[in-house]
């Protein structure tokens, strides 16, 4: 018997013993849905659309940070492609290659010698991650709701309310009125599909499951069962099986059956029924519910199946009403923290692919909110405490080969993710990324030690579900040794924005083994003697003195993170009471690193070399050494007003658009320089057609989700900055918006601060503290000095 076959057959028998207790508790759990089916939201937290979505980047999604959808909203054909966050190719699997050790002092002879291309020849022929590449986040797959119509439709509407984090579908078709509200519960672990209309016996459609993986599809009277593999790739065995379950619960006139005689995806004709169909209910619920038998990066002995079963029968155990409030509370927890006004127009009136089409002229000031209130939306959708961190793509991915595998790059893309979330008020967000960084500072010990002989830890420019972190793709990518310590600038600007001590306890070891690993690998340098990173890079620029290779020593960028990586390590043994000898040798070190110098064109240097008007590409879409200035305060135009004029004409050089991404980090930094209007333009390109697709989400192009996270971050930026020990209101605010009001962004130190401006004037602070720090407030050119007690908010207009 073929294997998959055999594989099917094990599947269906586990299936058929599930059937029975989930078909009873189905039978008692018919209550009728009772939803207003009339209220049609037209709220300025609302995206909305006259036509069902043809292409994915214009379906909308939803997500409970686990699992995820992207609603197409088709009338003859409704379509969720769905996702788990575990399901990613491969296992367990540890890639670093034995064979670095011994060629690291050549290499690092080579780069000192100024051959640089011989030197990036050997790091790929012996440094290399085994296999090369690591594995891609993948798709779980489609339901698919078949209506088997093709009655002429009026009143189309499709919309994602953010507020609720409940997309609906609605039209008239022979004069019913027909509504689908669909969401996916962070409280429940579903998502809920609930399909009503205005006159009884209506709903008709025939549901069914499909998937790229090896899986068997197995239906009854009221369910669907998908039972699956992933998949192995680049010689990394699958390691993972899953579980996805839809449960139909019909009210009203209801008829449930069988289809007859299906097949199993991607396997031989099984003669047993994948679809169930619904004929003239007058009110349809479908619940999802998916899991994977991944536990952690080194266990994956779940049981996906007992887990979905366990989350369909809590589920069913409550009313589609009470699903729904209790989704809606949850969301609303996190994402009414923050309220942002900066005016509205009639084009708020138009939908939203339209809007975007016409950002650039400047009437729709509210899109610009739209598009905050989006990205915080999306953090919360995909990116909750206990659960995977957003990848390149959040949650939502529709393919086994994604754009760069959906995984985490770490040489910007996963630490942009999560700008926004302190400044945005959503810290709890940051929780799965923490947990990542805690499991690389495990894994990343053997790279450290396999690779460089060291102590501590290390991860290079990626990872993935399974925390890889020996270098990969190539050389001129991957050679790039300072992932985990930019990640660790994510963790303590979390603790920073909180003061939380315990979390600085739980962080700190990972930080301290990500210091050691430099203690053990910083050399010197020939001419001045630095200690510098090498072999190194800076992110995926070219070395201009080099031919064909990023490969160098030393660059800006790893400078700038191991400053702040030794001084937050410093800092934090001093909050802590520890380690008070390691910090003495981390100043030590830290005042031979190479310093941040300004080159001939008064630019700031990305190289140990002034070689900036040499680059390959002097539009190069990473301003890696512009770290310092932004998400580091390294470089700030209060404190050092001439290395920020340095990284101004860094930023002048490089240019205003380049990738999603890439032009999100341009708008923060413009904002770090205080000019709104500069932010502002690049903000305008980032939020036209060229960036941004129909549904809101981030064009690199292909879709990356990190420029919608870093958009709202710039947008923060302009609004409040708090670096340095004080809090600057309005520090960039563009002409583009003269009134306006925020509620609810957050400030280091426990702040929350909510503003009104009039005119382009500061109308009114209202700052709380939680921890009655003493602050120094800033607007223009005025600072008052205040300490203000937690339960005491201080109101402030200026002056
Ligand atoms: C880095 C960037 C690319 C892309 C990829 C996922 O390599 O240089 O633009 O964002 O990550």
């Amino acid at each position: 018997m073929p294997s998959i076959l055999r594989h099917s057959l094990v599947c269906l028998l586990a299936l058929a013993a599930l059937w029975i207790p989930l078909c009873l508790a189905a039978a008692t759990n018919s209550a009728l849905p009772s939803y207003d089916t009339n209220a049609v939201a037209n709220s300025p937290l609302t995206l909305f659309y006259t036509n069902a979505a043809s292409k994915w980047t214009e379906a909308l999604p939803i997500g409970n940070g686990r699992l995820g959808a992207m609603i197409f909203g088709g009338i003859a054909r409704e379509h969720l492609q769905l996702n788990e966050s575990t399901l990613w190719a491969g296992g367990p699997y540890d890639p670093a290659n034995t064979n670095a050790l011994a060629a690291l002092p050549v290499v690092r002879q080579l780069i000192f010698e100024g051959k640089y291309d011989e030197a990036s020849q050997l790091i790929s022929q012996k440094m290399m991650a085994v296999p090369l590449q690591q594995m891609p986040y993948e798709t779980l797959g489609d339901l698919f709701l078949d209506f088997g119509t093709n009655d002429a439709v009026t009143d189309y509407r499709r919309d994602l309310d953010l507020d609720t984090a409940v997309a609906s579908v609605r039209y008239t078709a022979n004069g019913v009125h027909f509504k689908r509200e669909i969401f996916s519960s962070p409280m429940d672990q579903v998502i809920v599909i609930h399909l009503t209309a205005d006159q009884p016996g209506q709903i008709s459609f025939t549901a069914s499951l499909q998937t790229p993986h090896t899986a068997a599809v197995l239906a009854s009277s009221d369910s669907i069962e998908m039972y699956g593999y992933n998949n192995a790739v680049h010689g990394v065995p699958a390691a993972l099986n899953f579980t996805a379950r839809v449960s139909v619960r019909v009210a009203g006139g209801q008829m449930k059956r069988f289809t007859p005689a299906l097949t199993a995806t991607n396997g031989p004709k099984m003669g047993l029924a994948t679809e169930v169909s619904i004929l003239h209910a007058d009110a349809v619920t479908l619940l999802i519910a998916a899991a994977t038998s991944y536990k952690n990066y080194h266990n994956v002995s779940g049981n996906s199946q007992a887990l979905v079963r366990s989350q369909i029968v809590a589920a069913l155990g409550k009313s589609p009403e009470r699903l729904r409030m209790d989704h809606i509370a949850a969301h609303q927890n996190l994402f009414r923290r923050v309220t942002l006004n900066l005016g509205e127009t009639d084009a708020m009136k138009l939908p939203t692919d339209i809007r975007i089409a016409h950002f650039a002229e400047g009437n729709d000031p509210q899109l610009a909110a739209l598009y905050f209130q989006f990205a915080r939306y999306l953090l919360i959708s995909c990116s909750r405490p206990g659960g995977q961190p957003a990848t390149l793509q959040g949650l939502w991915n529709n393919s086994l080969k994604p754009p760069w595998d959906s995984k985490y790059t770490i040489n910007i893309n996963t630490e942009m993710n999560y700008w926004p979330a302190e400044t945005c008020n959503l810290p709890e967000c940051v929780d799965p990324l923490t947990q990542m960084v805690l499991e690389l500072a495990e894994t990343g010990v053997r790279t450290a030690r396999v690779e460089y002989g060291a102590r501590g830890w290390v991860a290079h420019h990626n990872t993935d579900v399974w925390r890889a972190t020996a270098p990969i793709d190539g050389p001129q990518y991957g050679m790039w040794p300072l992932g985990g310590a930019w990640l660790c600038q994510n963790l303590w600007e979390h603790y920073l924005f909180t003061e939380d001590k315990a979390y600085l306890r739980k962080i700190y070891p990972a930080m301290k083994g990500a210091a050691q690993f430099f203690l053990d690998t910083l050399v010197e340098e020939p001419t001045h003697h630095w200690l510098v990173t090498c072999p190194s890079l800076s992110p995926e620029n070219d070395n201009p003195a080099a031919t064909n290779t990023s490969i160098t020593a030393g660059p800006a960028i790893d400078m700038e993170i191991l400053r702040d990586l030794f001084d937050h390590c410093i800092q934090a043994s001093a909050i802590l009471g520890t380690d008070r000898k390691f910090a003495t040798q981390l100043g030590i070190t830290r005042s031979r690193l190479a310093p941040l110098q300004i080159g001939s064109s008064g630019q700031l240097q990305e190289w140990l070399q002034d070689l900036d008007l040499q680059a390959h590409d002097l539009h190069h879409r990473h301003v890696s050494h512009l770290y310092a200035l932004f998400p580091s305060s390294q470089i700030d135009v209060i404190d050092t007003p001439d290395l920020a004029a340095a990284a101004r004409k860094s930023l002048e050089i490089r240019g205003d658009q380049a990738t999603g991404w890439a032009t999100a980090w341009r708008m923060n930094l413009w904002a770090r320089l205080h000019d709104g209007d500069h932010a502002y333009s690049i903000f305008q390109f980032l939020l036209s057609p060229a960036r941004t697709y129909p549904d809101l989400f981030d064009a690199h192009p292909p879709f990356q989700i990190d420029g919608n996270f870093g958009g709202a971050s710039g947008i923060a930026e302009m609004l409040l900055q708090s670096q340095n020990h004080e809090i600057q209101l309005l520090p960039a605010l563009p002409r583009a918006w003269p009134n306006g009001s925020v509620k609810g962004l957050r400030a280091r130190g426990g702040f929350e601060v909510d503003i009104t401006w009039q005119d382009g004037q500061l109308a009114s602070a209202t700052i709380h503290s939680h921890n009655g720090n003493p602050v120094r407030l800033r607007y223009g050119q005025t600072t008052r000095f205040v300490q203000i007690a937690p339960d005491h908010p201080f109101q402030w207009n200026g002056q």
